[in-house]
This record gives C-alpha cells, sequence and structure tokens, in this order.
C-alpha cells in the first residue's frame, strides 16, 4: 500500500460523490480519482519507473497534472514538481541534481527538454499527450507499489543563501501528518467546497490545498489560475479559498465582492506576509476575518491562526497541535523569552527528511536537539501566538514566490560590461515585494536597463528578473566590505535616475 495515497482512500465519501469539477465542465468522482491515478501509475511504471525514482514534471496547471501526482504515489515515485515559468537551463539543474527517471513537459516544451539528460514524456493542460496515450494503452488495475510512511513522497526544490537550490525530501508521513491536522483544526468536512486558483508546483497548493480537500472528502472547483472574476463568479458555490496575499489584495478591487463571500465559511492566507491593513480592509469588505497560517516547504504548516475566537492581523497564530515551537537566539539556539525576536524554529511530524544529496547543509539546518531552523524572524506573546517579524535569511518573496537575491545577482554579473550587482526587494502594494537591482558596470562599459534584462531573458524565470533597475557607480559596503542591503532599499525611493522596466 501506498502509505499517503492509502489515507486519501481510506477517508474517501462513496466512490460517487464529486471531488474535482473545472470551469468547462469537467466534472471527476472520487471513483474516478481512484480508476484514473491509476492509469497515470500504469504509464509511469511502463516507462521504467521504479519505487524511489523521481518523476520530475514541469506542466501547466491540470486535472490531469493533480492525478499524475496521485499515480506517482502510488507507482512508489518521488514527485518533483518544477514551476512552469523556469527556463530550460534552470529546469537543467534540478535535472543534473535530482537526476529523475523521468521529465513530464507540455508538448511546447518537448524540443528544449529534449537536450536534457533525461527521457522525456509530454502531458499538456487537456491530459492528452505521449504519457496520456501510454495511461490510455496500459490497461488494467494498478497494486500500488508498497511504500512506507518515512520513504519519500516528493522533493520540492527551494534555494538557500548561496543561491545553489536544495531539494526538500518529504515524505507520505510528513504530508499526511500535516493535512490531518488542518482538516481538523479548519473543520474540513465532505461538505466543503474548495476554489482552488493556486499553482500546483508548491506545498501550498499541490499539498496543503488537495491533501486537506482530499482527506476530508471534500470537492474542489479547479481553476487554472488565479482570476479575480472567475473567483468572484465560484464563490456563491464555494465554501472555502486558500491563497497568497495578492489573492485577497486583488479581490478587495472587485465590485460585488461582499454578495459572493456572504455564503463563505473561510478564507486562508499564507505563503507571504498578510498585511494587517488588508486583513482590516477584508473583513470591513466582507464581514470574513482571513486567517493567516505560516508554512514553509521544508515543514508544510507550522502555525494558524485559530478557527474560533480572534485571528490576530499581522500575526500568523499559534503553532499547530502537534507542532513544538520555540523562538531561539539565533547564534546559540537557547530559547528567548517572551516578547523578544529570534529565530523560529520547531519539531513535529511536519518537519522534512533533509535535503537531497546534502547532507552538510541539511545538518547546517538542525539544532543539535532535533528543531529545525526556519531562517524567519519572530516573536510569540505570552500565549505562544506567533509574529513574523523578518528573515535571517536574503530572500525576496514576491505574490508568494520566492526569490534569492543571489541567484539573480548571479545571473545579472554573468551578462558582458557587468562589475557587481545587488538585488533587493522593494514594497509592493500588488506582489508584496517586488525585484530591485543595482547593477556597477565594468570601467569604460556603458549598460542600459532594457539591454540587461533581455540579457537575463533566458538565464532566468520572469518571475525573478528584476522589475526596476539601477546603474550605479558602486555598492555600498562596511568596513567589512560587505554590500549594505538595507541602504540601497532606503535610498532607492530617493534615486533619481532609475528605469522601470
Ligand atoms: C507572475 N508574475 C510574477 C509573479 N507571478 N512576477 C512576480 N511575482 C509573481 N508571483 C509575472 C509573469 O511572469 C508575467 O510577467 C506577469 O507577472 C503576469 O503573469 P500572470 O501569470 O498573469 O500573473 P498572475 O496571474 O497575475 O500571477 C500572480 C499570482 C501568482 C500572485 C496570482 O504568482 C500566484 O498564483 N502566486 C502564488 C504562488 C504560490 O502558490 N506560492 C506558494 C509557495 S509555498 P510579464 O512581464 O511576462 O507580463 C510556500 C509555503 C507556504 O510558500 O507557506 O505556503
Ligand atoms: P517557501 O520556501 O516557498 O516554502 O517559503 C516559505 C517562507 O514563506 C517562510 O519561510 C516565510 O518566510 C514565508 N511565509 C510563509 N507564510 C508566511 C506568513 N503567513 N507570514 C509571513 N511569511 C510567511
Amino acid at each position: 500500500m501506498s502509505y499517503l495515497f492509502d489515507q486519501i482512500r481510506q477517508s474517501m465519501p462513496a466512490a460517487g460523490r464529486p471531488a474535482i469539477e473545472t470551469a468547462d465542465g469537467c466534472h471527476l468522482s472520487y471513483g474516478d480519482i481512484v480508476a484514473q491515478s491509476a492509469a497515470w501509475a500504469r504509464a509511469l511504471v511502463a516507462l521504467g519507473v521504479r519505487p524511489g525514482d523521481r518523476v520530475a514534471v514541469q506542466v501547466e496547471k491540470s486535472v490531469a497534472a493533480l492525478l499524475l501526482y496521485l499515480g506517482s504515489l502510488r507507482a512508489g515515485a518521488v514527485f518533483l514538481p518544477l514551476n512552469p515559468a523556469y527556463t530550460t537551463s534552470e529546469v537543467g539543474y534540478f535535472i543534473a541534481d535530482a537526476e529523475p527517471r523521468l521529465l513530464v513537459v507540455d508538448p511546447g516544451r518537448a524540443a528544449a527538454a529534449a537536450a536534457l539528460p533525461c527521457p522525456v514524456a509530454t502531458l499538456d493542460a487537456d491530459g492528452r499527450g505521449s504519457l496520456a496515450d501510454l495511461a490510455q494503452a496500459a490497461a488494467g488495475g494498478f497494486a500500488d507499489i508498497p511504500r512506507g510512511p518515512d520513504e519519500l513522497a516528493a522533493i520540492l526544490y527551494t534555494s538557500g543563501t548561496t543561491g545553489r537550490a536544495k531539494g526538500a525530501m518529504l515524505s507520505p508521513g510528513n504530508l499526511a501528518a500535516n493535512a490531518r491536522t488542518l482538516v481538523d483544526l479548519w473543520r474540513f468536512t465532505a461538505g466543503d467546497v474548495l476554489l482552488h486558483a493556486l499553482p500546483v508546483f508548491h506545498v501550498h497548493g499541490l499539498f496543503i490545498a488537495c491533501h486537506v480537500a482530499l482527506l476530508a472528502g471534500a470537492r474542489l472547483l479547479w481553476l487554472p489560475r488565479f482570476d479575480p472574476a472567475a473567483i468572484l463568479r465560484l464563490m456563491p458555490r464555494a465554501t472555502t479559498l486558500m491563497g497568497v496575499p495578492t489573492f485577497y489584495t486583488r479581490l478587495l478591487d472587485q465590485p460585488g465582492l461582499a454578495a459572493a463571500a456572504a455564503g463563505m465559511r473561510l478564507f486562508i492566507s499564507g505563503s507571504a506576509p498578510l498585511l494587517a491593513d488588508s486583513h482590516r480592509a477584508f473583513a470591513a469588505a466582507t464581514g470574513h476575518q482571513i486567517l493567516e497560517r505560516y508554512g514553509m516547504t521544508e515543514t508544510g504548516m507550522i502555525t494558524s491562526n485559530p478557527y474560533d475566537g480572534p485571528r490576530r492581523p499581522g500575526w500568523v497564530g499559534p503553532a499547530l497541535p502537534d507542532v513544538v515551537l520555540r523562538v531561539s537566539d539565533p547564534e546559540t539556539g537557547r530559547p528567548v523569552p517572551p516578547g523578544q525576536t529570534g529565530m523560529v524554529e520547531l519539531r513535529g511530524p511536519n518537519v522534512f527528511k533533509g535535503y537531497w544529496r546534502q547532507p552538510d547543509k541539511t545538518a547546517e539546518a538542525f539544532r543539535p536537539d532535533g528543531f529545525f531552523i526556519t531562517g524567519d524572524l519572530g516573536r510569540c506573546d505570552d500565549t505562544g501566538c506567533l509574529q513574523i517579524v523578518g528573515r535571517a535569511r536574503d530572500l525576496i518573496i514576491s505574490g508568494g514566490l520566492n526569490i534569492y537575491p543571489k541567484e539573480v545577482e548571479e545571473a545579472i554579473d554573468a551578462l558582458p560590461g557587468v562589475l557587481e550587482s545587488a538585488v533587493i526587494g522593494l514594497p509592493d502594494p500588488d506582489l508584496g515585494e517586488q525585484v530591485a537591482a543595482v547593477v556597477v558596470p565594468r570601467p569604460g562599459a556603458t549598460l542600459d536597463p532594457a539591454t540587461l534584462l533581455a540579457g537575463l531573458h533566458d538565464r532566468l524565470a520572469r518571475f525573478k528578473q528584476p522589475r526596476r533597475i539601477v546603474i550605479a557607480d558602486r555598492l555600498p559596503r562596511n568596513t567589512m566590505g560587505k554590500v549594505q542591503k538595507a541602504v540601497l532599499r532606503a535610498a532607492w525611493g530617493k534615486v533619481a535616475d532609475y528605469s522601470d522596466v
């Protein structure tokens, strides 16, 4: 038995109950999910995927992509989802590092992917492609490959301060424990209808939203992407929404929000800080207090505001019932008193199994007593409620997507005529933060923002590319020679010659 799929199967309502519905009229029951995920599992096995093999998937969001994930669980494979926005060179790094048995891409990417050292199969948003042909041809049932709770279900890449992405290894036990806790905490039942507008290459959209809904026997209203007008249209048929803060700030601009939201039970936000002002504005507009929770790839969800009782704007709530959370001195790891800011650390069944083939990085991420070091700075009040106040890592979160300045700096520094660069996050009312770069030319070189941006086209996914670039004579440094990013951030508003790109 595949531990995680088995958990989903055990909590399934009757086979005929609706599970997934799309705007273009596709209706899948729970019985369809079992049958169709079996077909994907058979196709994977037919392509030589063995237990523990990685299956990398870079496709547009679709129901087929979700069923392929479930099929991968049943085949005992390790699912490795990749953002469709990544360039082929970015994907090349993941393929070299994870050495997947198979890479599944949209047909439009097949030609570029053929250059990668990995067999390629195709799958489009309508569930067609070479993998689908195989799934249909490989008739018969599927006996799930036995997979215990501590083996690997998925690897999700997340970058570090070095700019080199690390594969976070997640087990079926990690994913099931976290989702079960959330089903209870957020009171999900088979009567729920979850509006699903998140991408499915991250913890939030793939694991939290899908596992919680499926383990509750609920129904997913499946949207290909976040479209505020479509959300508003569907809201009267839904009970819950999970989103990043940008979802909520964009929904606030929609006329008719209050009426559409009247029958909703729960709005959940996470992946990036929800401004207290947005929380209050949403409550004023709809009467709903958004429930903010906090998590990360390596851990799934860590804290959540309460279902009952006040949801505190600007705070992310207490630890989940099965999580032990502490705030520590970043240097010593010793817990600090309530009210004092320190490193957020935790232990729990949700904490990942380490970084893929990087034992040193794994060791650095844990304290000797087993607590995982998140890299987020926070403080707890007397009741254990957590507020995230900053990040010890140099990280920009734009619209819920993480961008590591070091990776962007390395790409800019490799462009002709560039001596060095510094990448910072600037406040952005829509995306929370936006990427900005200060670039210093080599002596005698002339640079302009448009040419720099064109040079990044094939190297960096668009969401990582700077929205603003300023050319400067030099970068501000402290006496140790370290670039003073705080100085750059503070000075940005006063710089006259920046260019929007
Ligand atoms: C798209 N673009 C972005 C962007 N998303 N740029 C910066 N930041 C982003 N997040 C760019 C595109 O490349 C494009 O550029 C332009 O913006 C418009 O593209 P789009 O596809 O129309 O964007 P849009 O639909 O508006 O998407 C914005 C968004 C989306 C916020 C709805 O990014 C999104 O769904 N974000 C959710 C991310 C997420 O699920 N995070 C969870 C991580 S898990 P151009 O120039 O070509 O026009 C995690 C753990 C946890 O963090 O706690 O949950
Ligand atoms: P990721 O590595 O993509 O999983 O991103 C995880 C990071 O997102 C966390 O370490 C936090 O920095 C941030 N994050 C997630 N949820 C919240 C939240 N509710 N408030 C503030 N930051 C958050």
